[in-house]
Parts: structure tokens; C-alpha cells; sequence
């Protein structure tokens, strides 16, 4: 994990030099110390609309292109569609013997400051921003030595760019030149702000954008500076998570919620939250599951409106995935394994393997469990946010049309059983298993789900509220008591590798015949395990690339067998080579659930290295936002064991499992609309709320009153 810095520098932005900073909430980097294309990534600044990554400003034309545009996609050559890139709004006419410096990412500002200095003396001391209260609206003010610079600093020509979906977005900037000083002191100011107008479905209007710079303009660098840090002080209120004694930690989770917050907008119905959310273009900005398992987890939880954008984001899509099924011979809606515009699937259908060789790629044909994710995510958002009126509508319509695309999925054998031939689990090194156990049970939570709706008694585990609401709020095309008693039946038949001789399950059928191989005996983790055995005989070995039936005793505790989670940690994990950088974290999440606090704590650094220090050497292509949102979730509903009760009835769980080395765990949360702060320690909790809440510690449930009080 990354070491705090010892000397941090600070992020004025007036020319003052490195100063000392809080190393819990700033990521400094000093030039050289790690690749380029890496630091860009982890000092990418977004709001939503706009990401821009760390590029320096004298870098004309980097390598990855630095800006990408949220929700808009346009063709792209072996990807099926990409989100869209632009060049640099940032770039300064710097010379190009500029010594390398320092970037300062300060997470409490949501701010990129960098400085360059030579024998003493500030040649460039730059912050920038992403506008969180003003998405798209993006602001660099730099001061430099005049010597420095080769030209005077002026604004780019506008720059359009449409789409085949009819939208686009025209990027508009203003540049400020002020001098002062002369001879070798004269420094210039630049204050340069720029607006990318997007628009998905229309033609994006220059004078908008043109309206918009003016009024931004007219604000001012220092103004909309303290707007935007206004923004992020009121989220850092609500969502602050801190670790008594592991600065390490604490900087890990900071780092992951500043990320996923800036993945969002709260102007944006819908977000579509990429892999790499708007840090890079790995992925190609598809939306994959890693966005309903990973992230929406945690946006629910902290930023709710963020939560709901990211669920329209799939209930805008449900026309496409409902005929998808209905191409394939199914009912209801299948949800692509990759998605990008319009919710068809643009999984690549193969790739180049590490001897040049095309192999097929089949997660798009193959990975169906992400349409039990989408309806997971539904009802997670509705569990942390009370909100009956998205159950009775757009989330119903989800959770009966996933349901119906199960129960039309799934083939029943002579004895009753029913099974899912052929799919691919999160597990990605076997590919056309039978009854995944992950698949399963997620499939079989689904119809569970469904017909508890529909039948009038939903258990989201949350708010009573909620279900009432969403209970009142049926047509009959969304299910009637008939088809919900049918959903019932069918998931009590769906089979799930529960062996009651092991106590565990198996990961799908066959797969205990196959050769038990450990992880550790390819190298230490995490390994790409593909690489070293090749992708045929790996598919041959018990090894595993990532959480798989062990996500689902996160995802679904209550479908996995009673008290299978010791036994199912203990056989998969050393089977696992985290070849996948969705994997540490979530076993970090189970292990403290599991009360194996020491190991679960090594897995959250191995989890918070695989981008602090590109473990995996992929973090150039962008941040790994699943992991981001892994490592809140390990701290929070992990080692805090915070999170909607699972019996329901609006209690928010409150359970700790903490590492010796750990103090208090500070968590903030909004729990049903009620922000709550959290002091977790191994002899009490206190709870802070600001209207009434109902807490559920250790099991034992208390009502709570404003402003708070220890419950031990
Ligand atoms: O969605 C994941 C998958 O689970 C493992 N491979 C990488 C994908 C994108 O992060």
C-alpha cells in the first residue's frame, strides 16, 4: 500500500511552494516516481460529466487520450462503441526542458495541484478541478514563471464532436493571462476555464455551452474553487471513513469514495459507470457488473442520487434486454455482459492472446449472472434508501422482467430439478460450466425476490415503508399472484452445489473432479494464472480467478447454505489467484465477516495496491473502479459489518469485526435518508444520526434519537 508521503505539498495553487498537508487525504506523487500513464490515471479529476486525467500541461499530445466524455459513445474498432475521448483541455505552451516535479491529489478539495521547481524556484505551480458544483464546468489556474513558457497561454477553438445516437458534445474554453513581476521574477497567472456540453440524444448547442462559460467566467477561478470545495466538504460529511491507526487504510478508502463520487453527476438521469468509470479508456467505458456488485454498493450508501442514476442507467436499457431474450427464446430480459449505448451487448467476440494468437472471447454469449446483478442492485439501492416509489415502478419492472428470464431460462430435469446449462460464473478461467453455484443462487434470489414483490410482501431488507408502497404499485404485466407462486416453486428446485458431507458448495457441477491445483503453486498472488498454465489446461485445475461462489455469500447471504462460508473460504481461497482485480477485496470483505481479521487486512492492502501501486500494471488504462467500490465495501460492510439488516424492517446493522491494529473505524453513511456517523470499536459503538434511526448491533436492535449515544 502507499506509504503516506513525508513531506507532502500543499495544494494553494498561489505559488507558494510545497507545504505540509493532511497524508490521509492527499496522494503525492513525485514525477519518476512511478510511469506516467499511471500517474494520470490516479490523479484524474471528474464530476460525472467530464473526466480528465493527471496529464501535465506542457504534454501536447499524451498517449492515452486525457479526456472522456460520460455517457456518450461513438463506434470504435474491435470494441463495438467507445466512450467518447477528446484531447486536453489544460495544455499550457510550457518549454520542453521543464524539470519533473510533483502532483498532489487532495482528496478533501477534489483537487490536482502539481508543482515544478528548479534551485528553489516555482516554475509551475498549477490546480485544477473538476466542478462538482458545476459538472462540466472544468478549471485550471497556473501560476508560472514566465521564463517557462514558450508562447502566451490561449484558449483551443471549439471543439464539436457528434455520435451515431444523434448527441455529442462541443468542449468551449476561456483563457486569462495576467503577468507580474520582470527579468528572471516575472510570473504569468493563467486562469483557463473550460465547458464540455453534453447532450446523448440531440445535438449539443454551442451557445449553451458559450452561456455557461460566461456565467462560470464571470465567477471567477477562486470562487468557483470554494463552490467546488463546498461541494466536496458536504460529501466528505456525510461519507468519511477513517482508521484509527492505519493511515495506510484511511487513505485507501478516502481515495476509493473520491473516485466513485466523481464517477456520477447528481445533473445526469442516468450514469453509465464504466470499468473505469471516466479515469481512462480501458473497457472502453463498458458497463459491466462490476458496476451493480461494486460500485452501486457504495453509492447507495453515500450518494443516493448517484445510486438511482446509475440504476436508470439499466432501466432506460430494459427494452433492449427484453428482446434480447425474446431472440434467444426466452421471456422477460437478459441483460448484456458489456454495455455501452443503447444496452445491446458489445462484449468483444475475441481477443489476442500473449503468443498473437485471436482467441474467442464467450462472456458475452456466457456471463448471464450480471441480469440477477442488475436486479440485486435494485433492490440494494431500495434496502439502503427507502425509496418505495423507484420498487413500485422502474424497479419492479426490473425484478419481474430478470424473474421472468429465469424462469424461462432454466431447464428442469426428470426428478424437478432445475438447472443453468452452459454459463460462465464470475470465475472466468472455466467457461461453459453447468450450474455455476454463484449463478445460481443468484438466479434463485431473483425469482425469490420477485414473487415476494409481486405477491404483495417484499423483503429488501429495508424500509417497511418502501414495501408498502412498491406492494400497491402492480399492473398486472408486472407479475400477478399466479406467476409469483410459480417463481416461488421454480427457486425452491434450483439446484446450488450445497454438498451436506463438506458443508460447502461446489463451484459448479464437476468441477471438485477436476485437478486440484493451488493457486500458489503458479506464484505468489496474484497471478494471471491464464498466462502461466495457458488458458487450456488451467481450465482443467480447481484454480480459480476470482471471488465466485464467495461473492455470493456477500451479494446473498441468505441463499448460501447455513454456516457454509468457514467452509467455503477455506477451499476456495487458496484455489483463488485473484487474477482478477475484483477478487482481493471481496475476500477481504468475507474473511472479516468470517472473524479472520488479519488475513482479511492483508487482502485490503493487497486490494488498495492493485491501483496505489499499479499491482496488476493495468492501472494505466484507468483505475479499477469494482475494486474502489471492493475496498469501501471490505471496510465498511466487512470489518464494520455496517449495512441493511438482513431481516429487514429498517434496522441499519451495525456489527464489527475489527484487526488488532486497529482503533476506532469512524464510517458515515445515509441510512434511509438520515445521515449517520459511526465510532466502531471493539467494546461499543456510537451512533450520531440526525433524526431517529434504528440500529441493529451485534444482532440486538435499539431505536436511536438525534443527536446520538453509545450502544455497547
Ligand atoms: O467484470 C470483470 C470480470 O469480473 C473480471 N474481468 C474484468 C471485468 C471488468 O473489470
Amino acid at each position: 500500500m502507499r506509504a503516506a508521503p513525508e513531506a507532502p505539498a500543499t495544494v494553494s495553487g498561489d505559488g507558494a511552494g510545497p507545504a505540509a498537508t493532511d497524508a490521509t487525504w492527499c496522494l503525492a506523487i513525485d514525477d519518476g516516481d512511478e510511469l506516467d500513464r499511471v500517474v494520470e490515471s490516479l490523479t484524474c479529476v471528474a464530476d460525472g460529466v467530464v473526466g480528465t486525467r493527471g496529464v501535465r500541461e506542457e504534454e501536447q499530445d499524451p498517449a492515452i487520450s486525457p479526456v472522456v466524455v460520460a455517457a456518450l459513445y461513438e463506434p470504435a474498432e474491435g470494441v463495438g462503441e467507445r466512450l467518447v475521448q477528446l484531447p486536453s483541455w489544460c495544455t499550457l505552451p510550457l518549454g520542453p526542458d521543464l524539470p519533473r516535479g510533483r502532483h498532489v491529489l487532495d482528496l478533501r478539495a477534489g483537487v490536482l495541484a502539481r508543482q515544478v521547481w528548479s534551485g528553489g524556484r516555482v516554475l509551475v505551480d498549477s490546480v485544477r478541478f473538476a466542478s462538482a458544483a458545476r459538472p462540466g464546468v472544468s478549471v485550471l489556474r497556473a501560476t508560472v514563471a514566465s521564463s517557462a513558457l514558450v508562447a502566451s497561454p490561449t484558449s483551443r477553438p471549439v471543439a464539436l464532436r457528434r455520435t451515431p445516437s444523434g448527441g455529442g458534445v462541443v468542449a468551449v474554453e476561456t483563457t486569462d493571462v495576467h503577468r507580474a513581476g520582470d527579468g528572471d521574477e516575472a510570473t504569468t497567472v493563467v486562469d483557463r476555464v473550460a465547458v464540455h456540453q453534453v447532450e446523448r440524444h440531440r445535438p449539443p448547442s454551442e451557445a449553451l455551452a458559450r452561456a455557461r462559460l460566461a456565467a462560470a467566467s464571470s465567477v471567477g477561478s477562486t470562487r468557483l474553487l470554494d463552490e467546488h470545495r463546498r461541494v466536496w466538504s458536504r460529501r466528505w460529511e456525510v461519507a468519511d471513513v477513517e482508521v484509527d491507526g492505519d493511515p495506510e487504510a484511511t487513505l485507501a478508502v478516502r481515495f476509493a469514495l473520491f473516485h466513485l463520487f466523481s464517477s456520477t453527476s447528481v445533473r445526469s438521469a442516468e450514469a453509465a459507470v464504466g470499468a473505469r468509470g471516466l479515469t481512462g479508456p480501458a473497457y472502453a467505458g463498458h458497463v459491466l457488473w462490476d458496476t451493480e456488485a461494486f460500485v452501486l454498493p457504495v453509492l447507495a450508501a453515500v450518494d443516493p442520487a448517484g445510486a438511482r442514476a446509475v440504476l436508470e442507467y439499466r432501466v432506460r436499457r430494459l427494452g433492449p434486454a427484453m428482446a434480447r431474450a425474446v431472440a434467444e427464446g426466452r421471456r422477460g430480459a437478459r441483460f448484456p455482459w458489456e454495455s455501452a449505448g443503447d444496452g445491446t451487448d458489445v462484449t468483444p467476440r475475441s481477443g489476442i492472446d500473449q503468443h498473437g494468437d485471436e482467441v474467442p472471447i464467450l462472456t458475452g454469449d456466457l456471463e448471464e449472472h450480471v441480469t440477477a446483478d442488475v436486479a440485486w442492485a435494485a433492490c440494494r439501492y431500495v434496502a439502503w434508501t427507502g425509496d418505495g416509489a423507484f420498487l413500485a415502478g422502474p424497479g419492479r419492472r426490473l425484478l419481474v422482467e430478470t424473474a421472468r428470464y429465469w424462469a424461462s431460462r432454466v431447464r428442469t430435469d426428470e426428478a424437478g430439478r432445475a438447472h443453468l446449462d452452459g454459463v460462465i460464473g464470475p470465475d472466468e478461467y472455466h467457461e461453459g460450466v453447468d450450474d455455476n453455484a454463484f449463478t445460481n443462487l443468484m438466479a434463485r434470489w431473483n425469482l425469490r425476490r420477485a414473487a415476494e414483490l409481486v405477491a404483495g410482501a417484499p423483503n429488501v431488507a429495508g424500509d417497511r415503508r418502501a414495501a408498502a408502497t412498491a406492494a400497491a404499485g402492480g399492473a398486472a404485466s408486472l407479475g400477478g399472484a399466479e406467476e409469483a407462486a410459480a417463481w416461488e416453486r421454480l427457486a425452491g428446485t434450483i439446484v446450488d452445489g450445497l454438498d451436506p458431507a463438506t458443508g460447502r458448495h461446489e463451484q459448479f457441477s464437476g468441477y471438485d473432479d477436476l485437478d486440484p491445483l493451488l493457486a500458489e503453486a503458479l506464484g505468489p498472488v496474484p497471478v494471471a494464472a491464464d498466462l502461466v498454465l495457458g488458458h487450456e489446461r488451467l481450465a482443467r485445475t480447481q484454480v480459480i480467478k476470482q471471488a465466485d461462489v464467495v461473492m455470493a455469500h456477500l451479494l446473498v447471504p441468505d441463499e448460501a447454505g447455513p454456516g457454509s462460508l468457514a467452509a467455503d473460504l477455506d477451499h476456495y481461497l487458496p484455489r483463488t489467484a485473484h487474477g482478477s482485480s475484483l477478487s482481493p477485496s471481496a475476500h477481504a470483505y468475507a474473511l472479516a465477516r468470517a472473524g479472520r481479521t488479519a488475513e482479511a487486512l492483508a487482502l485490503l492492502r493487497l486490494a488498495a495496491a492493485v491501483d496505489l501501486e499499479d499491482l496488476t500494471e493495468t492501472t494505466a488504462g484507468g483505475l479499477h473502479l469494482a475494486n474502489l467500490g471492493g475496498i469501501w465495501q471490505a471496510v465498511v460492510h466487512g470489518f464494520g459489518g455496517v449495512g441493511p439488516d438482513r431481516r429487514g424492517g429498517g434496522a441499519l446493522a451495525v456489527d464489527p469485526h475489527l484487526p488488532d491494529e486497529w482503533g476506532e473505524l469512524r464510517i458515515g453513511v445515509r441510512w434511509q435518508g438520515v445521515p449517520v456517523r459511526l465510532r466502531l470499536r471493539s467494546d461499543g459503538v456510537h451512533v450520531a444520526c440526525a433524526a431517529p434511526v434504528v440500529v441493529a448491533v451485534a444482532g440486538t436492535r435499539t431505536r436511536v434519537e438525534p443527536p446520538g449515544r453509545w450502544v455497547t
